[in-house]
């Protein structure tokens, strides 16, 4: 038994490969992608009945949900050179849930809406207005992580990267398309860039591009 991740690394999958490289983990990358049916095969199913990466198999503990499996493996294991990417306090910990389901229920779908709709779908296919409402509904709560992160804080939660980080700009970083969304928010924006910049995530993209 190994740890294992399933999911190409460009999609939802990006989160938990995210967290396995900033923890320095060895596993498994196992590239399920998510057209063509491999998520609907009866192996696949037992292992996430919902027909979805990623799908993390932690020597048997097995966690789907994204985001959860993100949190999981920050909570689980310490990063490689000590310390943890997980709360330390319960502060700490409210805040990394907080902003994550933030990310979550008020951000990710009309992220993912201005993805598709701008870069990932064919361009006969895309719906610009749908981009564009999309867009102009997430001014809301972009500006409330413009206001938490106005005094000065560098990360989400307490004074240190952590997988709030994580989980937060891996649906924000669906916005890079459009930059002119973050135009009014430079706070978001310099967070942002930030985190996308860590080696971790340029790591666990260049799986995408491997897979
Ligand atoms: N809420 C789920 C969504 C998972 C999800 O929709 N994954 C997509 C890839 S990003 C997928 O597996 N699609 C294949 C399918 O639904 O058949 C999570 O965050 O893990």
């Amino acid at each position: 038994m190994s740890l294992k991740i399933y999911g190409i690394a460009a999609s939802r999958a990006g989160r938990p490969l995210w967290v396995a490289h900033e923890l320095g983990l060895s596993y498994e990358h196992i590239p399920t992608p998510y057209a063509g049916g491999a998520t609907r095969t009866p192996d696949f199913l037992k292992l996430n009945p919902n027909g979805h990466i990623p799908v993390v198999d932690d020597h048997g503990v097995i966690v789907w949900e994204s985001m959860a499996c993100a949190l999981y493996l920050a909570q689980r294991y310490p990063l490689a050179g000590g310390g943890s990417l997980a709360g330390n306090t319960p502060a700490e910990q409210a805040d990394v849930l907080r902003w994550t389901f933030w990310a979550v229920t008020e951000c990710e779908k009309d992220a993912l809406a201005v993805l598709m709709h701008t870069a990932v779908m064919p361009e006969d296919r895309r719906k610009p207005e749908l981009a564009q409402e999309a867009g102009a509904r997430l001014q809301v709560p972009l500006a409330v992580l413009e206001q938490h992160l106005s005094d000065g804080r560098p990360h989400l939660a307490g004074e240190r990267f952590t997988v709030a980080d994580v989980c937060v700009a891996s649906v924000l970083g669906w916005l890079q398309p459009v930059p002119a969304l973050l135009a009014d928010k430079p706070l978001v924006a310099a967070w942002l860039k930030r985190c996308l910049s860590r080696e971790a995530h340029k790591q666990a993209r260049a799986l995408g591009r491997k897979a």
